[in-house]
């Protein structure tokens, strides 16, 4: 139910914005006219599972017209949605109902580099790919890879904490990002953007506006630490007979490869199916396996390194850990290997909906939680040929034990997700483990969080929005407000 504390927009308010941000591309406005068309691509997310309905986004140019909108909001209880490239996974990025959406794509500066250090300084809006390819020049990488780079911005990765494909390599972004410029609610700008490594100068009050997807402020600058980009990067993709072999594969990567590893991905024989009819890619391996690794490897010598991994693969496949695989030739071959990974999501999303469940997971259960779903929606004779459920499907990140539970439907439907939620919270619960491991609570999470934080782990959350956002115009029905609907077992 929309929440009544909130102003309708009204025309002041769109003439407000327009004077603000003066650039007329600055403001979509569907007050004044029928916008549906322009404003349906800030409205619907990319699993096109949530819808809003605003009437207004705004794009603004610079920080100080980021505080000015984010104050006049404020001050007239409008409430707001700070997105990026709208590619997040849990509908945090789009409306509910008619917040004001500010995007920050029109702030993609680059700000400054040091050569020397590695430290990158931008604004919020730049796509991270972009930041990719502006390091690359320099002999620098971006420390986050993943799935929608050619859309997703920095800021949007710092808000959400995505992981991505070299989480195992480079780590979080808690221990990269140096400074955050970021706008307040109330149109305070903080002024936080260090580029110091070190600076133990009391609280360090950027790393929860990291995760803290748009509920507490704007982030509008990064700093942020990059490392050197390896000159010789090779991948290897291979076929296992067993879960068990996949975890004596990963303990073997470490022992042989460990200072060059910097992916080791799971797929299972479910996700390179739908893979392979999307693309309609020839299959890198013989034969089908009922799981398939995708390991990276990035250091400075190409001959050792591919000596190594050559050698790793020999070993595993003498000792029967691994039934098949390949190592890549060349950038090009490098590059098709890892769209047996990457190009997953995509390949899922292709018809109808899916259901995703983004969840950490001691190593040894990690594909457990993928089995029993299927016997369950087996059991419930909710899924296979004809039904509305297609598959159940896993993969991610095992090197950092984040696996990606996803369920493709024909439709969104009310008995299938019945069937998963609230059990599959139970169930991982049960285990130790994190309900969102890397994609956030947005809205789709949001009400199943007491199945991961306690009371008074709820209460302080609760007690620092309140301090930077008193009148909870940022986000609403989202992240931590989903708690008052259900609270889980915890
Ligand atoms: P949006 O989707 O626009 O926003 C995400 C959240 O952050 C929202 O709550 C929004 O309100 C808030 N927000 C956005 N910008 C700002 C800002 N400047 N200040 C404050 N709040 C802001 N995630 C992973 O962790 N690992 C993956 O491997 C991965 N792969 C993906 C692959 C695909 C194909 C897709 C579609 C998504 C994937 N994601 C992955 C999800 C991931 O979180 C996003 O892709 C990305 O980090 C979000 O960036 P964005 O700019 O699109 O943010
Ligand atoms: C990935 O690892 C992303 O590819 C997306 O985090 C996962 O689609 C998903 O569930
Ligand atoms: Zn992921």
């Amino acid at each position: 139910k929309r929440d009544s504390r909130f102003t309708e927009l009204k025309q002041e308010h769109v003439d407000f914005f327009k004077k603000t941000l003066e650039d007329e591309s600055a403001v979509i406005d569907g007050l004044s006219k029928d916008a549906t068309d322009d404003l349906e691509p800030f409205n619907r997310d990319w699993m096109k599972k949530y819808r809003g309905h605003t009437k207004v986004v705004l794009k603004p140019k610079n920080v100080e017209e980021v505080s000015k909108v984010l104050k006049y909001c404020n001050d007239n209880m409008l409430a707001v949605v700070p997105q990026g490239g709208n590619s997040g996974l849990v509908g945090g990025s789009v409306p509910v109902f008619d917040e004001v959406v500010i995007n920050l794509t029109r702030m993609n500066n680059i700000r400054s580099f040091d050569d020397v250090s590695g430290i990158l300084v931008v604004d919020g809006g730049v796509i991270m790919e972009n930041a990719d390819n502006f390091l690359k020049e320099h002999g620098y990488v971006y420390p986050l890879d993943l799935g929608a780079k050619g859309s997703a911005q920095v800021g949007g990765n710092l808000a959400a904490n995505a992981g991505g494909l070299r989480f195992l390599r480079y780590g979080s972004l808690h221990g990269n990002v140096l400074g955050i410029e970021a706008v307040l609610p109330d149109g305070t700008i903080m002024n936080d953007l260090s580029k110091l490594r070190k600076n133990n100068t009391g609280y360090d009050m950027k790393q929860l506006f990291i995760g803290g997807e748009g509920t507490i402020g704007i982030i509008t600058g990064v700093s942020i630490q990059c490392p050197q980009r390896s000159k010789a990067v090779n991948v290897a993709y291979f076929g296992l007979e067993s879960y068990e072999k996949v975890q004596k594969a990963f303990k073997e990567a470490k022992v042989q490869l460990g200072e060059i590893l910097s992916a080791f991905e799971l797929m299972d024989a479910e996700s390179q199916k739908m893979v392979h009819s999307h693309t309609g890619n020839k299959r890198p391996i013989e034969g089908d396996h009922p799981f398939y690794c995708l390991i990276e490897t990035s250091g400075s010598n190409g001959e050792h390194d591919n000596e190594k991994l050559e050698t790793f693969l020999e070993h595993v496949m003498g000792e029967e850990i691994v039934a098949d695989g390949v190592v890549a030739q060349d950038g090009t071959q490098m590059a098709e290997l890892w769209r047996w990974r990457e190009g997953i999501t995509e390949a899922i999303g292709h018809h109808g909906g899916t259901y995703k469940y983004d969840l950490s997971i001691p190593i040894k259960d990690l594909y457990k939680v993928v089995e029993d779903t299927r016997e369950r929606l087996e059991s419930k004779q909710l899924i296979g040929e004809g039904k509305v459920a297609k598959a159940v499907i896993g993969f991610g990140h095992m090197g950092d034990g984040n696996v990606h539970l996803n369920i493709p439907v024909r439709q969104y439907d009310h008995e299938v997700e019945a069937a998963i939620e609230p059990w599959v919270y139970e169930w991982i619960q049960k285990k130790g483990g994190s309900i969102s491991a890397e994609h956030g609570l947005g809205i789709a999470k949001a009400k199943y969080i007491g199945y991961q934080r306690d009371e008074t782990m709820l209460k302080l959350m609760r007690q620092i929005k309140q301090l930077y956002d008193p009148k909870g115009i940022m986000m609403p029905y989202k992240y931590l407000e989903g708690v008052k609907e259900h609270t889980g077992a915890a």
